[in-house]
């Protein structure tokens, strides 16, 4: 046999690089489920499960295609652990002249993939993923010409490259960006919000959830709402389903947030997008046919496009150029860990209860909640951004670390000190209370600042600027809070600050309980 081809478990497109002028008739196709890849985080079980599923399937698609697979189960009594265990013994079975295999999404997983080159008499070929528009190269080109680094240039560049949402060499309607349009706040009364699909588990999906509740047991989550599409087909029926009834109000209300609605209108495509279930351009293309069709307005196809082609292609880029140390980064010295409730979702704060416990079901949050509520809270506590990073890597069925290290580390926990976003996503419980209906069931109150029944936002949120003023005081877009901190009475600082302190004991004390 002249070529094995490794496909891991975020590679599932069928035009996937590794596969480009393969002969069906003269390679093996390996795909691997492997321990080091289901514990290197303590994953939810509801993300095993729809990774091995998919990959599952997959296999049997690509077979169906005339591919030979050679599929190593994660119960195969001789299953060595890990990738390269698994190549070594295919490598045994099958004696190739060549390993093809396209680059992983994690430089803990390139590290061992470079090593098989000198591991195996093979020679071992890396090819680029061309599932994303902008190679690491073309990133570094783009960054290395420029002082300071910024979303919305790339993602003009993107939509130049890729003609979407472009009237010749200009922007459609004429501007880059309809964010402004896009920031209601939760909308009130009998909401008609479109309802994702569920998909029932088949015969090979129950065969996974029965095998991840019994080898993943001590994993947090649940895995009684298992809904993911786990085939190509039914990743298509989610993304017609989001095209067709979410996508029209998807800018409206992007950033809303409404009790007991974890999915709104969002399009619940990343696990998918991720894994290689559905190709990102293609979905791009579809949103835009929407808009070119009236079916969409701008404002929404726009503020859509730009997360896949901008955000999603920008903080891929910065994760490769900064390198595996990015990881340590702790601009603002953080060290507090991270309360035992985000585990559990047992807290008397309505928003935070309200995200973990829906993230504990569905493996799923949308954006607003990732960034603003489970995400300001930490970056306000000054919890470690590592322990931060390891809990959403762990907890949402999207997360490879590529995509949530940047989004964690550096736009929510300003722990890069500003590379990713220009000022740390702090806030008090008043924008919570703006963008959500959470605060009018909460046992705080959102209008106080101090005392036992204040809204901890509230004086987290100046003890935030106050404890980082040296690092944050000089920060442009934190001038007009910088002001008014030093325009308080000083009394009302120091009762913000107690306040805070007593709230931030409790934690402590809380968690050397545990
Ligand atoms: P929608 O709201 O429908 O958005 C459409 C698509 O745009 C998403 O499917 C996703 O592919 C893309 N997108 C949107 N925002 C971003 C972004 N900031 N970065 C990259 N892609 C984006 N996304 C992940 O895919 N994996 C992660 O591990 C992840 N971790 C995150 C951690 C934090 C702290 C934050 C603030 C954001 C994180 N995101 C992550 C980005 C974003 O929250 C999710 O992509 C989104 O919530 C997925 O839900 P959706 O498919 O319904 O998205
Ligand atoms: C996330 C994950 C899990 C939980 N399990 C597997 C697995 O058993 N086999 C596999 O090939 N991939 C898995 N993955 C996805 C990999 O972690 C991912 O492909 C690498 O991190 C490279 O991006
Ligand atoms: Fe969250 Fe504060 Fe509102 Fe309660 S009052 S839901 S803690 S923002």
């Amino acid at each position: 046999m002249a070529t094995l081809i490794p496909i891991l478990g975020d590679q599932l497109s069928p035009d996937i690089s590794s596969l480009d002028g393969a002969d069906p008739g003269d390679c093996v196709v390996l795909m691997m489920e492997v321990m080091d890849e289901t514990t290197y985080v303590r994953h939810h079980k509801s993300k095993i499960a729809f990774i091995l599923s998919a990959m599952r399937h997959h296999a049997a698609r690509l077979r169906e295609l005339g591919w030979t697979v050679d599929y190593v189960t994660l119960d195969d009594p001789d299953n060595s652990g890990s990738f390269t265990g698994e190549v070594a013994r295919a490598v045994e079975r099958y004696a190739p002249d060549r390993i093809v295999v396209t680059e992983p999404g994690e430089w803990r997983v390139a590290a061992m993939l470079n090593q098989w080159d000198t591991r195996f008499e093979a020679e071992v070929e890396i090819r680029l993923d061309t599932r994303f528009l902008c190679s690491h190269a073309e990133f570094d080109g783009w960054a290395s010409d420029r002082k300071q680094l910024r979303m919305e240039y790339f993602y003009r560049e993107m939509r130049r490259r890729t003609g979407l949402l472009m009237d010749g060499d200009q922007p459609e309607g004429g501007q880059w960006n309809y964010d402004r349009q896009n920031r209601k706040p939760a909308p009130g009364g009998g909401l008609d919000i479109p309802r994702p699909i569920q998909f029932r588990p088949d015969e090979v999906t129950r065969e996974v959830i029965a095998l991840v509740a019994d080898r993943f047991a001590d994993h947090l989550g649940s895995l009684d709402h298992f809904a993911f599409a786990v085939t190509h087909e039914e990743a298509m029926r989610q993304k017609r389903n989001f095209l067709d009834h979410a996508l029209p109000c998807f800018g409206d209300y992007q950033d809303a947030m409404v009790s007991d609605q974890p999915f709104l209108w969002h399009s619940l495509l990343s696990p998918y997008l991720n894994a290689g279930l559905l190709d990102p351009v293609d979905l791009c293309r579809e949103a835009e046919a929407r808009y070119r069709a009236g079916k969409a307005p701008l404002n929404s196809v726009e503020g859509f496009i730009r997360q896949i082609i901008g955000w999603r292609e920008y903080v891929r880029g910065i994760y490769w150029r900064e390198g595996p140390d990015y990881v340590d980064r702790n601009y603002l010295n953080a060290t507090r860990d991270l309360p035992a409730f985000y585990w559990s979702g047992d807290t008397d704060m309505h928003c935070l209860a309200q995200a973990i416990g829906q993230t504990l079901e569905h493996a799923y949050a949308h954006h607003i909640q990732r960034l603003m509520i489970t995400g300001t809270f930490a970056l306000l506590i000054g919890a470690d951004p590592k322990q931060v990073h390891i809990w959403y890597l762990e907890v949402y069925a999207d997360a490879y670390e590529w995509v949530e290290l940047p989004n964690t580390l550096g736009m929510s926990q300003f722990a890069d000190g500003g590379l990713l976003g220009s000022k740390p996503y702090a806030a008090s419980g008043s924008y919570i209370d703006r963008m959500s209906d959470y605060c009018g069931t909460c046992r705080y109150d959102v209008k106080t600042k101090t005392g036992d029944d204040a809204c901890p936002f509230n004086a987290l949120y100046w003890d935030f600027l106050a404890r980082n003023a040296e690092k944050l005081g000089e920060n442009r877009r934190l001038a007009m809070p910088y002001r008014t901190w030093e325009k308080m009475e000083k009394g009302d600082k120091l009762a913000l600050r107690a306040s805070a302190r007593r709230f931030l004991e409790r934690l402590d004390a809380d968690a050397s309980a545990d």
